[in-house]
């Protein structure tokens, strides 16, 4: 007999274990072929392809984090009461509501979602064919579709009701907090690693300043605390793969109350970086003000006369704290021991938190600018 090798049956393993949760939920027709997909850093996503009458149609299985999200319950009350809410609205201009929102297909028995023996949660979705989930920008003209599509995001939340909304993640963008945190796993260097991230402690240490004002603003009532998405880096948006027109925003996880510089900046860390969030070679990180141009007009269209004046007025500075954040809490994740971000070898998160903090700079140098932009394309 063939030896098998131990990755492979490990592989195996897997996907028989894959192929039981499948059959929990009410899929129609014969489950053909099951894979892990996309590049996601928190769930463990699959794809599934089942053959009915002949006719093949994919559909996304997810075990959803729980060291992330203990809450699942709550987690799945908030991205089934969003995905009713925009379903609605979908169907009342006309749009298409299997491709312009998540469809949770629920299991045999009509839950939200699965809990395996081992305590393991699993949830499943239509699968939105014919789309890209880019990982990095592929022109201006697709980045500032993709802000005028979260810009309406943000206002169409606008009429959702917060109130039944739960906070799967406390103090998620409270970037005050995430600074406490991160020098707490800078105190207790439970892996040794301080010492070799000497230059990137100082970084977020000089900038301790930054944490408090947007969280600030918000708690003295000068921005509204709306309901927003939390997440909205590229690949948690699908494109059309012809029109390449914004279709659906997905990882609804996150949706919590927060503040729309946080949407904002979150997706401008992640698109307007000329290099991958994991580069290696920071001589490859920049800003690119043209992207972020392209951006930041879809954007101010899609919100239209939602958005403050004091929202717009911090654009920019909503830029460099959700990329300097996003830094902090890689290299927390670092000095911790890589236990909440996925990595794929010992300095990922390290590496991670290098081009973050490049892009910081060059925001910083860039900033001017930046805020002239924002009052350009006001509306
Ligand atoms: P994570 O929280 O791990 O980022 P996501 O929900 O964002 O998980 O899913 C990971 C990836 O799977 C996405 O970036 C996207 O490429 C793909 N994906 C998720 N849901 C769908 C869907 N309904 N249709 C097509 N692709 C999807
Ligand atoms: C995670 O889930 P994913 O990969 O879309 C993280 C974001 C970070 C991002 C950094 C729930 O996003 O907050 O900005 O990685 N999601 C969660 O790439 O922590
Ligand atoms: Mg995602």
């Amino acid at each position: 007999m063939a030896p098998v090798c131990r990755r492979t049956a490990c592989k195996r393993g897997k996907m028989e274990k894959i192929k039981s949760i499948a059959d929990e939920f009410a899929f129609r027709g014969t489950l053909k072929k099951a894979e892990p997909y996309g590049d996601g850093h928190i769930n463990d996503t699959y794809a599934l392809v089942y053959e009915n009458h002949g006719e093949q149609k994919r559909y996304i299985l997810q075990k959803m984090n729980k060291s992330v999200f203990p809450d699942i319950k709550t987690l799945m009350n908030n991205v089934a009461a969003v995905t009713d809410f925009l379903r609605k609205r979908i169907g009342e201009r006309g749009g298409n509501s299997e491709r312009e929102t998540l469809t949770l297909i629920r299991t045999k028995t009509g839950e939200s979602y699965f809990t395996d023996k081992d305590g393991e949660c699993w949830r499943a979705f239509l699968f939105i064919e014919n789309t890209i989930a880019y990982q990095t920008v592929e022109n201006a003209e697709v980045f500032e579709d993709t802000g005028r599509a979260f810009g309406v995001f943000i206002a169409g939340l606008a009429d959702f009701d917060a109130s039944v909304l739960g906070e799967v993640i406390k103090k998620f963008h409270d970037t005050k907090d995430r600074y406490v945190k991160f020098v707490a796993a800078l105190d207790a260097d439970k892996k040794g690693r301080a010492a070799s991230a000497a230059e990137e402690i100082a970084f977020v240490k000089k900038r301790k300043d930054y944490c408090g004002r947007v969280i600030d603003m918000l708690e003295r009532g000068e921005i509204p605390l709306r309901v927003t998405h939390n997440d909205t880096k590229l690949n948690n948006i699908l494109v059309d793969a012809d029109t390449k027109k914004a279709v659906c925003v997905i990882d609804l996880d996150t949706i919590m109350p927060g503040s729309l510089l946080y949407d904002f900046g979150d997706a401008v860390r992640f698109g307007c970086s000329t290099a991958a969030e994991d580069e290696k070679d920071l001589s490859k990180v920049d800003f690119d003000i043209t992207l972020y141009e392209a951006f930041t007009k879809g954007f101010l269209d899609g919100i239209g006369d939602r958005i403050t004046e004091k929202e717009r007025e911090n654009l920019a500075f909503g830029s460099i704290l959700m990329t300097y954040e996003c830094g902090m809490r890689f290299l927390t994740d670092y000095l911790d021991g890589d236990n909440y971000f996925k990595t794929k070898y010992p300095e990922h998160n390290l590496v991670r938190c290098r081009t973050q903090f490049r892009l910081v700079e060059r925001m910083e140098e860039k900033l001017e600018e930046m805020n002239h932009i924002a009052s350009k394309y006001a509306k």
